[in-house]
C-alpha cells in the first residue's frame, strides 16, 4: 500500500541555491566569473544574470517627435533628414533604464510561441512615443493577418518568424504566408498611390518616381526571377547549442533552418532606374538603400539602411519588386516596393524601400558596417572591433535536413527517407547533394531526379532514400557541392563565430534507427504492438520480458556456460 511508504522530509542542503547546476555547467548564465588573475578571496560572487529588474518605462510622449511624415504612409517616421530629431530621440533613450535582453543561449530557450516577446524593443518604441507607440501592436496584427498560423514566432516584436521544419521544404517555392520574416523594427503600411522613391546623392539627375512610373513598361522592362532569400543567421541554433555568442534578442534570433525562402518576384532592374537618372557621377560606387521602418541601435534611432556595390546593380542582380508568387507584395514583406538583391544575404534586400542614395563608400549604417560581420573564432566580447569581421555579402554553400528531426526514433526497412534544402549564394547553385548515415564517413549522392530544378539564384529542395543497416543512434549528415565545387565544413565548430552568422557546416541530425528489416527487431516491434505498449520514449524501461527462460536455457546449452571450468 502506498500509505505504508514513509515520505521523507527533504534533507537540509548545505549547497547554496542551485550551485550544483552551476558547477555542472547546466545553468550557464549564472556561471560565476573565474578570474585567475586574482586571488581566491577577490573572486566576484555575483551571478551574471542577476540584473536589477527595471520598472516598465513610463514614456514622456512627444507626439511631435515621431509623427507620420507623409499622408498615406502609416508608421513611417523620417529620421535621416532630421539630425535634431535623432538627437532628441537619443536623449530620451539615455534618460531611461531598459531591461536587459533575455538570456536564451546559456539557459534553455523558452518553449513558448512567440518564443521571445521583445520587451526592450517595445519599451524603446514607447519611450519615443508619438507614432511609434502603437507600432508594436499594429505590426503584430499584420503578422496574424498575413502569416500562416503554423509559423514559429521567434520574436514577437520586431517580428522574426520561420516556418516549422515540416513545412520548410514542403514545396520548392515557399508559399508567401510561410516565407520567413526578419524585421528590425515595426511594419510601415504605405498606400501604393502615395508611395514614391527618392533617388539622390551622386546620381546625375536626382528624381522622385512613383509606383506608376516604375511600372511603366515603356521606361522599365519587366523582370521576373525565382530568388531564394536567406538570412545570414539561418541555422544559428546549432552554433548557440555549442557555444553562446552575442546575445541581443534581436540580432541573434535563435533561427533554425527555416530562415530561408524562395519566391518568384516580379519587378524591374535597379540598373535601368539608375540609367534613367543619368547614371552615377563623381566616382560613386555604392547605392544606399533605405527602408521606411525605424531601427534602434545603441540608443540611436534611424531608418533601416544598407548598401550594395554598383557593380552588383550593373549586373542586373538588384531588382525593385512589387509582386511575390503572383500576388501583390505582402505588407510584411515590404510593400509597396522592396529590393531583392540576388545571391546576397537577406539583409541587403531592403523592404519598404523609399530612398536610394548613390555614394562613394559603403554606408556606415549599422546593419552594413557594424552588424552582419563574420568574425574569426578569437574575436569575442573581450576584444571585438567592427573591422575584425568580414562584412557578409554572398552566403557560402549550405544545406539542411528537414526530416527526420533530432532525437526522432525512425522505424525503417533498411532505407531512411531524408529530405531538405541546399543553397549557395552569389549566383552559384547546388550541383550535388550528399547524405551520410554514418556521421560523415561515407556519403550517398542524392539522385539528380530527386532535386528540384536548377536556378541561378535559388535553392534546390531534395529527397533521398539513404541506405542504413545500423540499429541504434546514428548521425545523418548532409552536404552540398555547388557548381564551383565549393562544399561545406564538416563540423559546426569549424564555422563558429561570435556573431553566430553563416552556419555553413554540414547539417547533422542524430536519430535512433530501428531497422525493421532485421528479424529480431521486427518481432520485437510486433510484440510492442500486440501488447499495445508504446515504443517511445525509448528511455522508458520495458515492462515485459525480452525472452523466455526456454530461449535463455537453449542459448547457454548451445553457446556454453558463462564461465568455463578448468
Ligand atoms: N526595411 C527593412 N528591410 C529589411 C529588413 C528590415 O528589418 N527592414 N530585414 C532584412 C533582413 S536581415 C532579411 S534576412 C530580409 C528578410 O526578408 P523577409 O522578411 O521578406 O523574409 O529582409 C531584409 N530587409
Ligand atoms: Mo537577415
Amino acid at each position: 500500500m502506498q500509505g505504508d511508504i514513509p515520505l521523507r522530509e527533504p534533507v537540509h542542503s548545505i549547497q547554496p541555491e542551485d550551485e550544483w547546476r552551476v558547477e555542472q555547467g547546466i545553468a550557464g548564465a549564472e556561471f560565476y566569473l573565474l578570474d585567475q588573475t586574482k586571488g581566491p578571496g577577490e573572486q566576484p560572487r555575483i551571478p551574471v544574470s542577476k540584473h536589477p529588474i527595471t520598472p516598465p518605462v513610463e514614456a514622456k510622449f512627444d507626439d511631435e517627435l515621431a509623427k507620420d511624415e507623409i499622408p498615406g504612409w502609416s508608421g513611417y517616421v523620417e529620421w535621416e533628414d532630421y539630425p535634431g530629431k535623432k538627437k532628441t530621440a537619443h536623449d530620451i533613450l539615455m534618460s531611461h533604464e531598459f531591461p536587459p535582453p533575455p538570456e536564451f543561449q546559456l539557459e534553455p530557450i523558452p518553449g513558448t510561441n512567440p518564443v521571445l516577446e521583445g520587451i526592450r524593443w517595445k519599451q524603446w518604441h514607447r519611450a519615443i512615443g508619438g507614432r511609434l507607440k502603437d507600432v508594436p501592436e499594429e505590426s503584430w496584427k499584420i503578422v496574424l493577418e498575413e502569416k500562416d498560423p503554423n509559423m514559429l514566432h521567434l520574436l514577437q516584436f520586431p517580428y522574426n518568424g520561420e516556418p516549422p521544419k515540416r513545412l520548410v521544404t514542403a514545396q520548392a517555392i515557399t508559399p508567401n504566408p510561410l516565407h520567413f520574416i526578419r524585421n528590425h523594427g515595426g511594419i510601415p503600411v504605405i498606400d501604393p498611390d502615395s508611395w514614391f522613391l527618392r533617388l539622390e546623392g551622386l546620381v546625375r539627375e536626382p528624381k522622385k518616381l512613383t509606383l506608376a512610373d516604375l511600372q511603366d513598361e515603356t521606361r522599365f522592362p519587366r523582370m521576373e526571377r525565382l530568388v531564394t532569400i536567406q538570412c545570414s543567421g539561418t541555422r544559428r541554433i546549432e552554433q548557440i547549442s555549442l557555444y553562446a555568442g552575442e546575445g541581443d534578442e534581436m540580432i541573434n534570433a535563435p533561427w533554425a533552418e527555416g530562415a530561408i525562402g524562395t519566391a518568384r518576384y516580379v519587378g524591374i532592374s535597379l540598373k535601368k532606374v539608375i540609367k534613367y537618372c543619368g547614371g552615377l557621377i563623381d566616382g560613386a560606387k555604392h547605392l544606399e538603400l533605405v527602408g521606411a521602418d525605424t531601427y534602434f541601435k545603441m540608443n540611436e534611432v534611424m531608418n533601416y539602411a544598407v548598401s550594395v556595390p554598383y557593380s552588383k546593380v550593373r549586373a542586373n542582380e538588384v531588382m525593385l519588386v512589387w509582386e511575390m508568387n503572383g500576388q501583390k507584395l505582402p505588407k510584411i514583406h515590404g510593400a509597396p516596393i522592396r529590393a531583392v538583391v540576388m545571391g546576397y544575404i537577406g539583409a541587403r534586400s531592403v523592404k519598404w524601400l523609399y530612398r536610394i542614395t548613390a555614394m562613394k563608400e559603403p554606408t556606415r549604417a549599422p546593419v552594413q558596417s557594424r552588424e552582419y560581420l563574420y568574425f574569426n573564432q578569437q574575436v569575442g566580447k573581450h576584444n571585438q572591433r567592427w573591422t575584425d569581421g568580414i562584412q557578409i555579402q554572398e552566403m557560402p554553400v549550405s544545406s539542411a535536413i528537414m526530416s527526420p528531426w533530432n532525437k526522432q526514433v525512425v522505424i525503417h526497412e533498411g532505407k531512411i527517407s531524408v529530405k531538405g534544402w541546399a543553397y549557395s549564394g552569389g549566383g552559384r547553385w547546388p550541383e550535388r547533394v550528399e547524405v551520410s548515415a554514418d556521421g560523415g564517413f561515407s556519403w550517398y549522392m542524392v539522385p539528380v531526379e530527386n532535386l528540384s530544378p536548377k536556378h541561378k539564384f535559388a535553392w534546390r529542395t531534395w529527397t533521398m532514400e539513404v541506405p542504413c543497416d545500423v540499429e541504434g543512434w546514428i548521425e545523418l549528415v548532409v552536404r552540398c557541392w555547388d557548381n564551383s565545387l565549393n562544399t561545406q565544413p564538416t563540423e559546426v565548430r569549424n564555422a563558429w563565430n561570435w556573431g553566430l552568422h553563416v552556419t555553413s557546416s554540414a547539417h547533422r541530425v542524430r536519430i535512433y534507427s530501428v531497422n525493421k528489416s532485421k528479424e529480431v527487431t521486427k518481432a520485437r516491434l510486433e510484440e510492442f504492438e500486440r501488447r499495445q505498449v508504446s515504443f517511445v520514449p525509448i528511455t522508458r524501461p520495458t515492462e515485459f520480458p525480452y525472452m523466455t527462460w526456454k530461449e535463455y536455457d537453449d542459448f547457454f546449452a548451445k553457446a556454453g556456460p558463462r564461465d568455463i571450468e578448468v
